[in-house]
């Protein structure tokens, strides 16, 4: 483990603009990933039919992405600069796995958009960046990437630079919060090292730009809330549930509790990289045992807290959010999937209270009969199975959600009330 100020940071955009490529270029260029390994991942992507993916396969585990040749589950990676201590969220860009996507957005505090030079703005680059602004991403760094494949040519840089720039403003993302760098993944330019092919660009490498990130602010001195990712069974010490802690500490000894499921005990042992710790933290990932929780009594999408001030159960709650895109309207009734830290339920919304004025927060309409694709609202939700939630003004890491529908990203938003069960 390291002393430096830890960051979780996000790999964003479109399929096949080269996100994973990225992140193995990056391990190599810093040593992290041995040249023989690559090497070895070059032979595997060439008997595949898929030459070109060496540095992807370093992030694509899974036979079926190796053999596909996409991501299709968000990969955590850790990664050491001078001034950080990173873990790195590889996220799939294809849209049919956006669902993935959201759960490695909302475990991030910074993003790095990647975006080929050669496509520019594509759907999923709209739809992430969406997803990222409104699920809390602060800092995004864009890479222009494949460069190699325009020859260079800053005007195609500026091309690119200039859409993404539409699209920030159109989601209202922060532009001084975004800056952007011309990269090639594939070979190497300006990743670690600033490129002879691009001398018209004298801003950072991306490794530099890592390094300028802005420290992450402390989160929230809230009580203990873990978002539990996955149930794993181990042998030796049994029922390991792992996840990232988004706010307050886990130590053994905890005496904590699981919702909605409702089960709990005191914590055994806590690990961070499989070795037992002492104690764990925000931003930590973490697997952790439980006194007398068993695999069939805890899932994804259940929230760890103490047991004297357990996870919130929402019977209702109030959000507010934005409509990203839907083919018709929004009406009272409607029951998509709403997707919060790690946790999918179908819930109905059951009324929809105010329409906002997207540009100033301001009141439009009262009890709207329909919202549709632009429209800020506050709505009342019912979840169709327990869904612990918080509201976003007491725990925000624990407060945002993004909706689901026919394969897309509907909406997303943020709780401003729970009603518990
Ligand atoms: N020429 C060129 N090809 C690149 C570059 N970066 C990535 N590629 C190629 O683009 C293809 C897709 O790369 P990936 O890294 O898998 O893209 P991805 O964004 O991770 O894709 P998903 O995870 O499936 O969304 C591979 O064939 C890469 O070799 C680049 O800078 N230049
Ligand atoms: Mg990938």
């Amino acid at each position: 483990m390291s002393d430096k100020p830890h960051q979780n940071l996000a790999i964003i955009g479109h399929v096949d603009h080269g996100k994973s490529t990225l992140v193995g270029r990056l391990l190599y260029e810093t040593g992290s990933v041995p040249e023989h390994v690559i090497e070895q991942h070059k032979e595997e992507a060439e008997e595949k039919g898929k030459g070109g993916f060496e540095f992807a396969y370093v992030m694509d585990n899974l036979a079926e992405e190796r053999e596909r040749g996409v991501t299709i589950d968000i990969a955590h990676q850790e990664f050491d600069t001078d001034e950080y201590y990173f873990t790195i969220v590889d996220c799939p860009g294809h849209r049919d796995f956006v669902k993935n996507m959201i759960t490695g957005a909302s475990q991030a505090d910074n993003a790095v958009l990647v975006v080929a030079a050669d496509d520019g703005v594509a759907p999923q680059t709209r739809e992430h960046v969406f997803l990222a602004r409104t699920l809390g991403i602060n800092e995004l760094i864009i890479g222009v990437n494949k460069m190699d494949l325009v020859d260079y040519e800053e005007s195609k840089y500026e091309e690119v630079k200039d859409e993404v720039g539409d699209l920030l403003n159109q989601v209202r993302f922060d532009t001084e919060k975004a800056s952007y760098i011309p990269i090639s993944a594939f070979e190497g330019d300006n990743v670690a090292e600033a490129s002879d092919n691009t001398g018209w660009y004298s801003g950072d490498t991306l490794l530099e730009a890592l390094n300028g990130l802005p420290e992450v602010e402390p989160p929230t001195d809230a009580p203990l809330r873990l978002p539990i990712q996955d149930v794993y069974t181990i042998s030796g010490i049994g029922t390991v549930p792992v996840g990232r802690i988004e706010t307050g500490v886990l130590e053994p000894g905890n005496n904590v509790s699981f919702q909605p499921s409702d089960v709990g005990g005191e914590v055994k042992t806590v690990e961070m990289h499989h070795e037992e710790v002492p104690s764990a933290g925000p931003g930590d990932n973490v697997g952790f045992n439980v006194r007398g929780v068993g695999k069939d009594d805890i899932r994804r999408g259940d929230v760890c807290g103490p047991a004297d001030d357990p996870p919130s159960v929402a019977e209702t709650f109030q959000a507010q959010l934005v409509v990203m895109q839907h083919p018709s309207v929004i009406t009272s009734g409607y029951t998509p999937v709403f997707h919060a830290h790690t946790a999918q339920v179908a819930c109905t919304i059951e009324s929809l209270d105010q329409k906002l004025d997207p540009a100033t927060g301001e009141v439009a309409e009262e009890n709207p009969d329909f919202i549709q694709s632009g429209d800020a609202a506050i709505v009342t939700v019912r979840p169709q199975k327990p869904l612990s939630l918080e509201p976003s003004g007491e725990i925000p890491e624990l407060g945002s959600f993004a909706i689901r529908d026919m394969g897309q990203t509907i909406a997303a938003g943020k709780v401003l009330e729970v009603d518990e069960r």
